[in-house]
């Protein structure tokens, strides 16, 4: 390899961390002494001068960089975006918030150096690894519980696939980056995934930190994204994250419908009433799928009421086509079921595609 090129990128994803930039960079330096690494932050555009405070240390050491996304959100696609950039034969992922454990770099470098394996993770359940300390008792139980869904659906001994401390060849993710989804926090687990059988992994323990600076992003959303990509994954990628929460908005914005009519009063006649229980759906369909199905492209401002209407304009032409199809089914096969049923899956494709292509 020519001299002065990396062979290690850290990749940082990093949202609101100001005060955990510098001390990183800090133990990165002493945990890797003679190896030649390079830092990439990515950092979405957050509000507290992230960015700045990557870039103010750039000026002095060309190791550190900053990529600024603007106008988008999200754990994985960050990461993605990052190890994209790199160079180097070797991609690591380590958060910014100080809570993995920056000493066990090299044994995880050392391990790919010597070919022992294609990924290695750092987790929190093998050997002495261990996660109480980082943890309060909900979180703990729900970092349980997610690994082993990941668990059944990959069909992996992998004890964290959920893990997001961790070091690749980058080849793997080279080649794994056009399958991957963007959205969501777990891209080691749709990373595995994607690569089904073809890698081997290595485990190596370690201790999960608490958080010292900063807050915790992990939200209910971040959740929902979660059982999104592993229900997509479970059926095979049949169908994407998205179209899987749109479809659950959807049948919400159903049992809204069917609840409004139900309460409104008798003396307004079913064709208004109808129009009322439809609107309120729909209402409650875009800001729902505007805060959790599209919540990285969420619009504000202004968008947020052109989209609005766009939303309904384009759900009533749906609509529209669901009574057409099933009219001309049932005219044709006789079955009301089937041609319901067709009817209503027609519409909801149709509401799927053309929001997608022309709201967000
Ligand atoms: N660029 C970018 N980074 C993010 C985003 N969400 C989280 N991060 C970073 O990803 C890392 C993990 O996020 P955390 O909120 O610490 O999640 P966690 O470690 O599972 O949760 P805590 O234990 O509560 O800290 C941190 O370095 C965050 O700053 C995002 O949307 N974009
Ligand atoms: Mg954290």
């Amino acid at each position: 390899m020519p001299q002065g090129g990396y062979e290690l990128t850290i990749v940082v994803p990093a949202f609101n961390e100001r005060d955990n930039i510098g001390p990183l960079v800090e133990k990165l330096d002493l945990a890797l002494q003679g190896v030649r690494w390079q830092a990439i932050y990515v950092d979405d555009n957050s509000p507290d001068g992230t960015s700045e405070a990557v870039k103010s240390l750039a000026q002095h050491d060309p190791r550190i960089s900053c990529l600024r996304r603007v106008g988008r959100r999200g754990l994985a696609g960050a990461i993605l975006e990052g190890a994209m950039a790199s160079a180097a034969p070797y991609v690591a992922v380590i958060d910014a918030d100080l809570q993995h454990d920056e000493t066990l770099l090299r044994p995880m470098l050392d391990a790919l150096r010597q070919g022992r394996a294609d990924l290695v993770i750092a987790s929190r359940y093998v050997g002495t690894g261990g996660a109480d300390t980082g943890f309060n008792a909900l979180r703990a139980a729900g970092s349980r519980f997610a690994t082993r869904l990941a668990r059944l659906v990959l069909k992996s001994d992998v004890t964290d696939p959920v893990s997001g401390f961790f070091m690749l060849r980058r080849p793997v993710i080279d080649q794994a980056a056009p399958l991957l989804s963007t959205q969501g926090f777990k891209l080691l687990f749709d990373l595995i995934s994607a690569m089904a059988g073809k890698l081997t992994i290595l485990e190596l323990p370690y201790t999960f930190r608490e958080r010292q600076a900063g807050v915790s992003k992990l939200d209910s959303r971040v959740v929902i994204d979660y059982l999104g990509l592993i229900l997509s994954r479970a059926s095979s990628n049949l169908v994407s994250p998205r179209l899987l929460l749109f479809g659950l908005v959807g049948a919400s914005g159903v049992a809204l419908h069917l609840a409004v009519l139900q309460v409104l009063p008798h003396s307004i006649t079913f064709l208004p009433a109808q129009f009322i229980a439809a609107l309120a759906a729909m209402t409650s369909n875009f800001f729902i799928n505007n805060a959790v199905t599209y919540r990285d492209r969420r619009k504000r401002g202004l968008g947020l009421i052109t989209g609005y209407v766009q939303f309904c304009a384009l759900c009533s032409v749906g609509f529209m086509a669901n009574l057409a199809v099933a009219n001309q089914l049932e005219q044709w096969l006789g079955g009301r079921f089937v041609a319901g049923g067709v009817g209503a899956v027609f519409g909801a494709v149709w509401n799927y595609v053309t929001t997608a292509l022309a709201v967000w």
